[in-house]
């Protein structure tokens, strides 16, 4: 039976990637950092079937400890601190956590044992002020924040340590992907659960920054799948992951909203204060790369998402004006 060690299990994409182990006979062993209340909300369904070990990304002794303890075969590096907005807010943190400890989870595995295979979730963001449309894999970077920035330091890290210690190290980049997972600060969600609401009754408004960004949203569940099949490749790889359609941010409540029957105009109001020092316009992706060699296609519509994610929203609050949850 593998075993695959998941940092950032109690995330969206560490729920779906957990699952999508576990389904293949993985053993599962999830990293989570400690907290003063247990946050395994997105995992409740599964964590009987996770071994949990703690450590923390900024803690390199318990990075070696968890390896040595639990010798995995795979290593997926999904923790971060991934909030772009907060990146412009908690500079420093978000460089310790999502760049400089990639190198102390690769320096974890070429210590303790340099056979294990290594995912690096790299991330669209590091394309920002775009240098061409679509984006491939030999596409310059140009990051537009201190998040982005840190995922190219992440990134190169990664490629480094597979160029100079032979390490079987991969990077999925990954554009934006999205579920009812995901976690309610990021604008999808924001948005779903926004229109969610007002349709139940419990707002009127929702308040968002810049409408006209043009993202390439996919959804979760497909692109964990990408990340197994890059570590079951005979030789390690950088791959761009996404659905290669891009929709702004008006679109997605254009959609969300009138899926319940309201129009966004009636409801969305535009408040400075969710607009960015500098903003990334434009992302769409070109995964030709990981069609060829992976096999690897999206199969969630922009349309099916937005309204998986409205759907879920009208159920959850459903749920809860009940007192159910
Ligand atoms: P997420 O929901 O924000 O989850 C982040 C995870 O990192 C959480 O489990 C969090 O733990 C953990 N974490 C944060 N700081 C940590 C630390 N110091 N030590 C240990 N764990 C720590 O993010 P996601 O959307 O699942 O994304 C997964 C990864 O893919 C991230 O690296 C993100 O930057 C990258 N990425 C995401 C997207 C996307 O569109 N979702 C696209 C490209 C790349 P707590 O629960 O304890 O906070
Ligand atoms: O913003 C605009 C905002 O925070 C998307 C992370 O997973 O994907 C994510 O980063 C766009 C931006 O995601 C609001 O200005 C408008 O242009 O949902 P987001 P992100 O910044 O693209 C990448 C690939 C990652 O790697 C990251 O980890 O929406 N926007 N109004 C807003 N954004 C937010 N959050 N809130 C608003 O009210």
């Amino acid at each position: 039976m593998p075993k695959a060690l998941i940092t950032g299990v109690t995330g969206q994409d560490g729920s779906y990637l957990a699952e999508a182990l576990l389904k293949r006979n993985y053993e599962v062993v999830g990293m989570v950092r400690r907290s003063s209340t247990v946050n395994y909300e997105r995992i409740a369904h599964i964590q009987d079937s996770i071994e949990f070990v703690n450590g923390d990304l900024l803690d390199q002794i318990s990075l070696i400890d968890a390896i040595k303890l639990h010798e995995p075969d795979e290593i997926y590096n999904l923790a971060a601190q991934s909030f772009v907005q907060t990146s412009f807010g908690q500079p420093v943190l978000t460089g310790e956590t999502t760049a400089l400890s990639v190198t102390r989870m690769l320096d974890a595995i070429r210590i303790v044992n340099p056979k294990i295979r290594f995912y690096q979730a790299s991330s669209s963001e590091m394309f920002g002020k775009v240098a061409e449309v679509p984006q491939n894999e030999a596409t310059p970077f140009y990051p537009r924040s201190p998040y982005g920035v840190a995922k190219v330091y992440g990134h190169w890290i990664t490629v480094n340590y597979r160029e100079s210690y032979n390490l079987h190290a991969s990077s999925g980049i990954l554009f934006n992907h999205e579920s009812p997972r995901r976690g309610l600060e990021f604008v999808t969600r924001k948005i779903s659960y926004g229109a969610a609401s007002i349709k139940l009754g419990l707002e009127e408004k929702l308040s968002l920054g810049n409408l006209d960004a043009k993202r390439d949203w996919g959804f979760a569940g497909d692109y964990v799948e990408a990340m197994w099949m890059m570590l079951q490749q005979e030789n390690p790889d950088d791959f761009v992951i996404c659905s290669g359609m891009t929709h702004s941010v008006r679109e997605f409540c254009d959609l969300a909203f009138s899926h319940l029957g309201l129009n966004y105009k009636d409801h969305v109001v535009v408040d400075e204060q969710f607009f960015r020092p500098a903003e990334v316009d434009l992302l769409v992706g070109d995964y030709s790369k990981a069609q060829k060699v992976l096999d690897w296609n999206p199969t969630t519509t922009f349309k099916d998402l937005v309204t998986m994610m409205v759907e879920a929203d009208v159920a959850l609050l459903q749920r809860r004006l009940k007192g159910l949850t």
